[in-house]
């Protein structure tokens, strides 16, 4: 991820603060605004530059609103903010990476979001050990994402394809990355 990549990530989900940028309730800011409160704190971005960042983020991590007015993080916020996205039924498996470190605890208390608003998931089992590689020494879990769905527990799929959910109880977790 470049410098600024890296850079916006961090206003976009935890600390639009740092440059004195306010994020509407579901996320966005002004293209512009988020352009002149860079350079007014010395981080100059053309609106070129931000299109080429949006466009080769790997994990496409952020998005432009249809007219390209606004911009927000895809996922992975901490800031208080609702995404609007609507409840789908998730696939019947999804994956979530995390250390070794934290199995004890997650199988004690569950999946939560710690300082996220949400548990974040994958379709793919080897993005969710990236992203357990992370934190330490990584190991997928299988989350029954369907049997969920089922009994009530809500899921969003966010722009980039990662899925949403407020927990995870540990009756819905196994180990594995076969589907
Ligand atoms: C763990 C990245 C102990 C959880 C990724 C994880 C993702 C517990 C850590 C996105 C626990 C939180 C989010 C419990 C959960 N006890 N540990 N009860 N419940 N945990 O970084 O999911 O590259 O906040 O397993 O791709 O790792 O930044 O969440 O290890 O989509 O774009 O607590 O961020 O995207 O860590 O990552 P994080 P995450 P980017």
């Amino acid at each position: 991820m470049s410098r600024d990549s890296k850079f916006l990530s961090r206003v976009l989900r935890h600390a639009p603060g740092e440059i004195d940028l306010k994020l509407d309730s579901q996320g966005w800011v002004l293209v512009d605004d988020l352009l002149r409160q860079m350079r007014r704190h010395g981080r100059r971005l053309n609106k070129e530059n931000l299109n080429e960042i949006v466009e080769q983020s790997d994990k496409q991590r952020f998005t432009l609103s249809p007219n390209g007015r606004k911009i927000r993080a895809a996922q992975g916020h901490s800031v208080n903010v609702d995404l609007g996205l609507p409840t789908s039924e998730p696939p019947e498996i999804l994956y979530h990476g995390t250390a070794s470190a934290n199995l004890d605890s997650i199988f004690a208390k569950g999946l939560n979001p710690g300082r996220r608003r949400q548990v974040h998931l994958s379709v793919n089992p080897i993005t969710a050990e990236q992203v357990g590689t992370r934190h330490g020494r990584p190991i997928v879990l299988r989350v029954a994402a369907l049997t969920m769905h089922h009994d009530g527990f809500a899921f969003q799929k966010a722009d980039n394809g990662v899925w949403l959910t407020d927990q995870v109880p540990s009756k819905y977790l196994g180990f594995g990355m076969s589907g």
